[in-house]
């Protein structure tokens, strides 16, 4: 990788790219991953998981304290991790087969969230993702393990709106979707006050949360089925497959003294990151400022992230691995794979 430095010279500055150095990379393993709880640890499939947990701690914590570190990309980091940490050099020689079924096995983990009505059950509540270019979806995300469908909605929609629904969720109302190999439940939550101040928990997840109107929702796609645009030119990801099941749900449960607005109500975007580049902090908009939600082209463009090789360094490519592979390599679902702590020991 021409002109990137290892870390550890202390000689770059802001704008610099300089690789984490193993130190920091062995800290982190042993921070994230051996302090997983041992079951996890049983499969490569959920160790990377704790891996990603700590590219999120490198990406939005250790780089802001360090602006000569670079940005990468998960795959980049596992990499990383498993050429630098002596608990995860044994297995490099299988690395494209690890990252592989992990990248499989997350789409095959079921996914619960949401969907938020507003007072006037005409809008709906949508996320966008962080990276250029990104989808409204409703707010959800993957199933921790042996976590309950309505804990795991909770828990996504109160990382990704900062909004607790736990008091509203009824279990009976919900709709579920299977796409391929993957489950989608989502829960119906009715009446929800616009002018909740949402704003999401996590960094450099959401850059931006809305109010989108049900009617204005894509309904098919001859497109890709979970991506596509729908009437208004945005960008939507799995949100489709609910509209015509969402529609019916108002029209059985809207109930019959609603006062309809006399004008139709705008979609309004509620919150939006202040500073795309280190996602530090967002502003909530109050509903009487809400800003109008405009499709992707008419918005002012998210910076761009510098484009990143995925290629190694020399060294790295050249370190040898200072222990043997074990002797019977793991399968090639890793499935019953379980860190040799000995070795690990011994190591330390
Ligand atoms: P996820 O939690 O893997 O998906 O997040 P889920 O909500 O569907 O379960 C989706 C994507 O958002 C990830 O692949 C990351 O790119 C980004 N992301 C999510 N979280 C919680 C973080 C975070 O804490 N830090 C950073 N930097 N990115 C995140
Ligand atoms: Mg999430």
């Amino acid at each position: 990788m021409a002109g990137v430095n290892r870390g550890g010279s202390g000689a770059g500055g802001p704008g610099s790219s300089t690789l984490p150095p193993q130190e920091l990379l062995e800290d982190l393993c042993s921070r994230f991953v051996l302090n997983a709880p041992e079951e996890e640890l049983r499969s490569f499939e959920r160790i990377l998981f704790y891996v990603e947990q700590a590219h999120w701690f490198y990406e939005d914590y250790t780089m802001e304290q360090n602006q000569y570190l670079k940005s990468l990309t998960l795959r980049e980091f596992t990499s990383l991790m498993f050429h630098s940490c002596s608990a995860l050099r044994p297995y490099i020689t299988h690395f494209d087969d690890i990252y592989k079924d992990f990248t499989t096995y997350k789409t095959s983990v079921p996914v619960t969230g949401a969907i938020m009505l507003d007072e006037s059950y005409q809008r709906c509540l949508l996320v966008k993702g962080w990276k250029a270019g990104a989808s409204w979806s409703f707010p959800r995300g993957k199933k921790n393990k042996d976590e309950e469908d309505c804990d795991c909605a909770v828990r996504e929609v109160w990382e990704e709106t900062g909004y607790d629904v736990s008091e509203k969720l009824k279990i009976e109302d919900h709709l579920e979707v299977v796409m391929g190999v993957q489950r989608m439940r989502l829960y119906i939550i009715a009446g929800v006050n616009e002018s909740i101040p949402f704003a999401p928990q996590t960094k450099k997840e959401i850059s931006e949360i809305a109010w989108h109107r049900v009617d204005e929702l894509p309904v098919a796609s001859n497109e890709a089925p979970s991506h596509h645009r729908g009437p208004t030119g945005l960008k939507y990801f799995m949100v489709f497959p609910f509209v015509t099941p969402l529609k019916k749900w108002i029209e059985e449960h809207c109930p019959p003294g609603l006062q309809r607005p006399g004008s139709p109500l705008q979609g309004v975007t509620v919150w939006k990151v202040k500073n795309m580049a280190s996602g530090a902090s967002g502003v909530s908009i109050p509903p009487s400022q809400a800003t109008p939600l405009l499709p992707a082209s008419t918005l002012r463009p998210s910076t761009p992230s510098t484009p990143i090789s995925s290629t190694l360094t020399s060294e790295q490519l050249t370190q040898t691995p200072v222990t043997s592979p074990p002797e019977e390599p793991p399968g090639k679902a890793f499935r019953n794979f379980r860190f040799d702590f000995a070795l690990i020991l011994e190591q330390l």
